[in-house]
């Protein structure tokens, strides 16, 4: 045990509380510190990587002395928290985030100019923190910012994978993945705390209480040590800093020193490899699920260290546990976190000896529960004998949830028992399944979807019945939102200059509204040239960009026509690329003249698809084969070119999202929850072309649909579509039928590695309905084309659109969220009075 000081803390509090100096000097010194003594370099002896290393962790130290401030406070004065768990945080880079946060960027600039770096290249030394897969992973992170930077008192909850989204490389035209050993050098962005580390139990049997009908003991000898380490999120303008705690499957508990003296050494380690293996990757899957073993294992220890964590922390109030969730909200994103409801039964019940009925009011007036998605592939499912297994007493819960569920609903709509069926936690399938959204459901107070549709949507289809049963208020909206910091003034500093000149401050970056003012600027002549020079600098920054990773050159003065997300059927790529082959066959049919008068284009592609995803595989094959062609056709020249960018990432789409002219967001109407690079790409001054589906409405109805190209079927016409197309063979329209035919006629070298891809439009009922949609498709493009070539225009709907984005700030969500579902307020810690 360690020993406390027979002290106050008076002695060191001035130390720990004040400030440490901004000036240059004392940042050198810091740096130079870091250098020689966390590095053992000399300065004789500085790289690159280590004048990056060292910059960070110096800054690091004002971030961890402001992150103890601001929790210290959070303490003192008692302050309701939100956790906000989720497996992903798609974090990217931080040392430029928190520069900018603490307002220290010049001086670190000096600092390293001095030594005769230039600060970007400095910057460029950081490996992306990729512990997600896409728009939920980095939803999860940009709600973190906000929360930081709005005051909210809020930690995130996830995992520390050792590896992250894989690395893709572009071999041949086909997606190679390699592993994302993030870790390999130091990452000043994390803490260990071997001090807070917690057992969590599998497998075993349970024994039940002979005193109590409800309670339980687990018993297992299968216990892995989860050990948190926590990653500071800088507040900008604020001395509060937030917190995500990721937790990782500590191993060297399980090293089993008997075997090792009996010389079997590798089974002396054997359980070290089992544990690590929790932890040690992300599930590459954006909008699927599975089903893996290792990924339920992966999901409950994060639920029981979080839920854990969260008690230890509140027991130290000493007030009674009926007052959780006075002082916790707990937000699940998406069901993946959701073992947390039986976790936090089981210890209310089991370990607290509450009664049901007590912790069930607890659980279900602390968890909220946000759905991402209606794509029935990625509803998580677990088999009833995987999870009795691997979690005994979870299973049970889940019964007794599902059946005291079910006994009240019986009650309300008695004899009904195709209703019960139908809302039942429990598949009656073979073999039964655990229905993680239902579970998440009933285990909340409250549960949104992430646009208006998709929550209109969720409340017309998974949820109707229970919309019913539990009454339409649960069932609310939250629009996503995405953090101006990183997604205007980090990524886009030119246009956020300009901004800030008008605003008079860059008080913008945390009040999104001001933006507003850009209105008055639409007829200053000068303005909206620079504004122009401002985007045309993005793109010549771009084309930099593709020439070093791709080695196509590619002129900045082209319309720059980017769709960058996760490859997926229902996100339609493949629609895209399409366009793209019939693009080039109507430029072949010109006359070099006619050819002259085109608008010269560059469309770009990037994202990645799932390693075990064959289709979204082949419309990357497919993409890069057309690039091929087109590309390297000297008829064709600048008119039109074809880029796929290898392995996108969040860092990579801080250089692609402010270059665009057009970004397409054209899924299916009804199957894109929100979309949140939509929003991103519009705040940069970006126009969309894109389909009646997700935030895209919203983006249409704030910013006026003038600012926005839609086109294709609407979202209550897909399944009549779909029905049709079930028993009917689609028509193409002459359009889609020439960008097969040059397909099948090997324009793009061998049409058997496409035809399956025509084939699930000709023969397999087009269920994204690539032919219904694509002469609306090829018109919008027209429209396009035609809004282009008029120059002042096109200006003018750019600044309208960046003016009319307040509502898509993060900030914006985070203070719905807080107002009305976590009931938590803002707590700045400038005014703590330490
Ligand atoms: C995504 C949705 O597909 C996307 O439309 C939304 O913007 C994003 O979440 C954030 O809400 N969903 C996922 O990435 N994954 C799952 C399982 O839904």
């Amino acid at each position: 045990q360690p020993k406390t000081p027979s002290k106050d803390d008076s002695e060191f509090r001035d130390y720990s509380h004040s400030e440490i100096s901004r000036d240059v000097a004392t940042i050198k010194n810091s740096v130079v510190m870091h250098l020689t003594a966390t590095f053992l370099r000399t300065p004789a002896s500085i790289d690159s990587a280590h004048a990056y290393l060292a910059s960070a962790f110096s800054v690091r130290d004002r971030l961890l002395q402001r992150w103890n401030l601001t929790n210290e406070y959070h303490d003192k004065i008692g302050a309701k928290r939100v956790y906000y768990m989720s497996l992903e945080f798609l974090i990217g880079r931080t040392f430029d985030n928190a520069l900018l946060a603490l307002g220290l960027r010049q001086e670190y600039s000096k600092v390293l100019g001095d030594v005769g770096f230039c600060l970007e290249d400095i910057i460029d030394e950081e490996r992306d923190a990729a512990l997600g897969n896409g728009g939920l992973g980095r939803l999860a992170a940009c709600y973190v910012d906000s929360m930081a930077c709005s005051n909210y008192p809020g930690w995130g909850y996830g995992l520390r994978y050792k590896y992250g989204m894989f690395q893709q490389q572009i071999l041949n035209g086909y997606q190679v993945e390699a592993p994302d050993c993030w870790l390999d050098s130091p990452n000043p962005w994390e803490f260990p705390r071997p001090d807070v580390t917690y057992p969590v139990k599998f497998y075993g049997h349970l024994v039940r209480d002979p005193h109590s009908e409800h309670r339980f003991k687990w018993e297992s000898n299968v216990v892995y040590d989860a050990m948190a380490f926590d990653v500071p999120v800088p507040g900008y303008g604020t001395t509060n800093v937030g917190n995500i705690r990721l937790w990782s499957c500590k191993t060297n508990t399980l090293f089993d020193l008997n075997k090792f003296n009996s010389g079997d050494y590798q089974g002396a380690t054997g359980g070290q490899v089992a544990a690590q293996i929790l932890t040690d990757v992300l599930y590459p899957n954006d909008n699927t699920n599975d089903g893996k073993e290792l990924r339920l294992r992966q999901e409950y220890l994060f639920c029981s260290a979080t839920m854990q964590d969260i008690l230890a922390r509140f027991r130290k109030t000493n007030r009674p546990l009926s007052e959780l969730p006075d002082l916790a909200a707990i937000q699940l994103n998406d069901t993946h976190p959701t073992l947390g409801v039986p976790e936090l039964m089981r210890i209310l019940i089991d370990d607290e000896g509450l009664s049901w009925d007590e912790a069930w009011d607890i659980t279900t007036r602390t968890f909220a529960f946000t759905n991402h998605t209606i794509l029935p592939e990625a509803m998580e499912k677990w088999p009833v004998p995987m999870l009795d297994k691997i979690l005994p007493r979870h299973m049970g819960i889940i019964y007794d949830i599902n059946l005291f569920f079910l006994q009240k609903v019986e009650k309300q709509f008695p004899g009904d028992r195709e209703l019960l069926n139908k809302i039942s936690i429990i598949e009656e399938s073979n073999p039964q399944q655990v229905r993680m959204a239902f579970l998440a459901c009933v285990g909340s107070h409250k549960v949104n979807g992430v646009a208006a549709i998709h929550s209109d949507i969720i409340k017309q289809t998974i949820f109707k019945d229970f919309v019913r049963i539990q009454g339409e208020d649960k069932f609310i909206n939250k629009t996503n939102g995405v953090s101006p910091r990183r997604w205007m003034n980090e990524c886009n500093p030119d246009m956020s200059d300009l901004i800030t000149e008008v605003v008079g401050d860059r008080s913008w970056v945390n009040d999104l509204t001001k933006v507003k003012q850009l209105e008055g600027k639409l007829e200053d002549v000068n303005f909206r040239e620079r504004w122009w020079a401002a985007k045309q600098k993005n793109k010549e920054r771009l084309a930099e960009y593709i020439l070093t990773t791709t080695g196509i050159k590619v002129s900045a003065h082209a319309l720059f026509d980017i769709q960058v997300k996760r490859i997926h059927e229902y996100k339609r790529q493949l629609m895209n690329i399409f366009s793209v082959i019939y693009r080039y066959h109507l430029l072949k049919q010109m006359s070099p003249e006619q050819r002259e008068q085109e608008v010269p284009r560059v469309v770009i592609f990037a994202g990645k698809a799932a390693s075990g995803y064959w289709v979204a595989k082949q419309v990357i094959k497919l993409i890069n084969s057309v690039a091929e062609v087109v590309n390297s056709d000297e008829e064709i020249g600048d008119v039109l070119k074809v880029v796929f960018i290898p392995d996108y990432s969040v860092t990579a789409a801080e250089v692609i999202i402010p270059a665009s002219d057009i970004s397409q967001h054209i899924s299916t109407a009804g199957t894109e929850a929100s979309g949140t690079s939509n929003m991103k790409f519009v705040l940069n001054g970006g126009i969309i072309l894109g389909t009646v589906d997700g935030a895209n409405i919203e983006i249409g109805e704030e910013i006026g649909e003038e600012q926005i190209f839609f086109f294709g079927c609407l979202a209550h016409e897909v399944e009549d579509f779909r029905h049709y197309l079930r028993f009917n063979q689609p028509k193409p329209d002459s359009a889609l039928q020439t960008a097969f035919d040059m397909i099948q006629r090997n324009t793009f070298g061998d049409a058997q590695l496409f035809q399956p891809l025509i084939d699930a439009i000709m023969r397999g009922g087009d269920v994204y309905l690539l032919s219904v949609d694509f002469p609306s498709y090829i018109e919008a493009h027209k429209a396009v084309e035609e809004a282009y070539r008029n120059h002042d225009e096109w200006v003018t709907k750019s600044i309208l659109s960046v003016a009319r984005m307040a509502k898509f700030s993060s900030d914006r969500s985070i203070q719905e969220y807080a107002e009305e579902v976590w009931n938590i307020e803002p707590q700045p810690v400038l005014n703590c009075g330490l």
